[in-house]
């Protein structure tokens, strides 16, 4: 698929979808599967390109995993059953398999390589592959280690004590997975709060994880067991639905099944900040990832500010906060999001220039973007760039825009939502 027409500007969007489940769990739950004694049952697994990835790397690593529907079954034989690839460990689009995957290779005792697309040729590997070099690992790459391909030879480890240099959830649990297995007790601290989906798996088979005050302590050796994993909906991908019903007018949607984890929420707390009708109908906060039912209903909304130890508990979703906000009265300022410039696109980047082709009043900063509404959006031919969120971000502007919108490169929207254009036409029915 090259290149689609999308929807044109619509009077209503109703109905209710079940968000499909969440992607950084799916690929936690893969990974501790895998490495853990025993059988993993995964259920509501996402079945996006990205987590088919993690699947098959560790599958070349020696681990029995079957998948049937949303549903996978692993047979994990510890961390030590993991066995030197004879192939080359392809992550695709994905800089959670890479990061997370380096974090466990850290570690073992043999020799492997990773590729991904080109997409990930261009995102930073250092701080990854830095605090495991001090750790003992043995890391080569492109450009000294920087970039992929990747070469790791992994070993004993020394436990370590890390302040990241950055908020990013991926480092941390690189070397929460390499903490793991090394002799002693590792520490890494966080400059803010960013998703805890690792450190709530640890728990979930077996482990032990604490966390006091952005300090993240594990101790080395300990022994996993297999776990039965119900993957919660992914609030990201949640958050296109949730905008498209703020936006588009006269719409009611219920979005059933969406991840609630505090870590996450930053998107809700900031629809409610600019008046958005969005209400939780239901609360299932007990479960090892907390998950309810949400309703969202159109409504006049005004600009906000987002900064500061929001911005990680949103990352993912500032394209689509940043159509929220030409869609809202009064400015929008998105500052200390500097970590979207080396996400799948420079994010701040690619949102301001697709959005701009479509009538947008928004410039780009240093650290995010400053975004004028109330704007009417018009057609045009934009792209995805490859890059799955500025997909769906586009369709969904697609549908408060006049004239015809031509979306180029749309297969980059199945990494995270391969149902993304069927739940949005079941909405229009
Ligand atoms: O996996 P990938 O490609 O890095 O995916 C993205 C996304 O938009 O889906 C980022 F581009 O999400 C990251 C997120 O930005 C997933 C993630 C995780 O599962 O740990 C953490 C965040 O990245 P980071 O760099 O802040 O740790």
């Amino acid at each position: 698929m090259k290149s689609i027409t999308l929807n044109t500007k619509l009077n209503r969007l109703i109905g209710e979808i079940t968000i499909p489940g969440d992607k950084s769990i799916s690929h936690r739950s893969v990974m501790f599967g895998s490495i853990a004694h025993g059988e993993t049952k995964i259920t509501n697994f996402l079945p996006g390109e990205d987590c088919l990835s993690t699947i098959s790397c560790f599958r070349k690593l020696g681990v029995s995993i079957e998948e049937e529907d949303n549903q996978i079954r692993i047979s994990g034989n510890g961390i030590e059953g993991l066995k030197e690839p004879i192939d080359v460990l392809d992550v695709g689009n994905s800089g959670t398999t890479i990061r997370l995957l380096m974090g466990i290779l850290a570690g073992r005792p043999f020799f492997s390589s990773l590729v991904g697309d080109s997409s990930i040729g261009k995102r930073p590997m250092t701080r990854v592959t830095g605090p495991l070099a001090k750790m003992g690992a043995v890391i080569d790459g492109r450009n000294s280690g920087s970039y992929t391909p990747l070469s790791i030879r992994g070993g004993k480890l020394n436990p370590i004590q890390y302040e990241l240099p950055v908020a990013s959830a991926q480092v941390k649990s690189a070397l929460i997975l390499a903490g793991l297995q090394a002799e002693g007790i590792t520490q890494i601290i966080e400059p803010s709060e960013t998703r805890d989906h690792t450190e709530r798996m640890i728990r979930q088979f077996g482990g032990v994880i604490d966390k006091e005050n952005k300090i993240i302590t594990v101790k080395g050796g300990q022994k996993l067991t297999g776990a039965t994993i119900h993957v919660p909906g992914d609030i990201s991908s949640a958050a296109f639905f949730l905008v498209a019903g703020a936006i588009v007018p006269g719409s009611e949607i219920v979005l059933k099944n969406v991840g609630l984890n505090p870590t996450r929420t930053g998107i809700i707390e900031v629809l409610k900040n600019m008046g958005a009708d969005l209400e939780i109908i239901s609360d299932e906060s007990d479960s090892f990832e907390p998950a309810g039912d949400l309703v969202i209903r159109t409504s006049s909304l005004k600009g906000t500010v987002i900064e500061g130890d929001l911005i990680p508990r949103l990352i993912d979703e500032i394209p689509i906060i940043a159509l929220l906000a030409t869609q809202a009265v009064g400015k929008t300022i998105i500052k200390d999001a500097e970590e979207l410039k080396v996400k799948e696109t420079n994010r701040i980047d690619t949102v301001v220039n697709e959005l701009k082709k479509l009538g947008a009043s928004i410039e780009a900063t240093d650290d995010g973007m400053i975004i004028n509404g109330k704007s009417n959006l018009h057609g045009g031919t934009v792209s995805s760039h490859g890059d799955h969120r500025i997909g769906m971000m586009l369709a969904i502007a697609a549908l408060v825009s006049d004239g015809e919108v031509f979306l180029e490169n749309p297969e980059a929207i199945a990494v995270s939502y391969p149902n993304f254009f069927e739940h949005l036409k079941s909405l229009t029915n």
